[in-house]
């Protein structure tokens, strides 16, 4: 009689659990034969799951977005795993959003992306505050996709900073060719 697991149990018991999972058989059926989903996959899929209500839906540059930010094994697609990270960070941004669309505009005007970024725990200068208004909002009025957008970039952005913020005292030095890694491939 064993009385030890082998990792083969192993991973019968977590594709077991993961197939338990409300969101696998979703997972599955959205990212086909090879297991994974692509960002034309994963764009259709918000759309049909109407995750962005009544908004209007995510472009194939936010979808795109989204996967590299948890694209945790770099394979440039997602995942089960980083899908379900990616569902729950969704959740998450759209109940800031309409929390702080305080006059239910179904955008998000200056005043509320202050408190809406504040919420998340960043604290941004009004100059930063300017750039994120005058790069993501239209007349001033910044769309649910253009919001996830924004916040993508903000978390992935600050992860890479915080990761080479090693004192943790807001300074980081970076050099060129990482900068631009970096930079480009957000
Ligand atoms: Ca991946
Ligand atoms: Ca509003």
């Amino acid at each position: 009689m064993k009385n030890q697991l082998n990792l083969a149990d192993f991973d019968f018991f977590r594709s077991n659990f993961q197939q338990q999972d409300p969101l696998y058989g979703y997972f599955s059926a959205v990212a086909g034969q090879d297991g994974q989903i692509s960002a034309d996959e994963l764009q259709r899929c918000l759309t049909q799951s109407g995750i962005s209500g009544s908004y209007q839906p995510f472009s194939l540059e936010t979808c795109r977005l989204m996967i590299n930010m948890l694209d945790r094994d770099l394979s440039c697609t997602m995942g089960f795993n980083e899908f379900k990270d990616l569902w729950q960070a969704l959740n998450g941004w759209r109940g800031t959003f309409a929390s702080f669309d305080r006059d239910q505009s179904g955008t998000i005007e200056g005043r509320e992306l202050q408190q809406a970024i504040n919420s998340m725990g960043y604290s941004l200068s009004p100059q930063a505050m300017n750039c994120i208004m005058k790069r993501y909002s239209l007349n001033g009025r910044i769309p649910f996709d253009e919001f996830v957008s924004c916040a993508v970039r903000l978390r992935a952005l600050t992860d890479q900073f915080r990761r080479r913020d090693t004192t943790q005292t807001g300074n980081a030095s970076f050099q060129y060719d990482d900068f631009i890694q970096v930079t480009m491939s957000i």
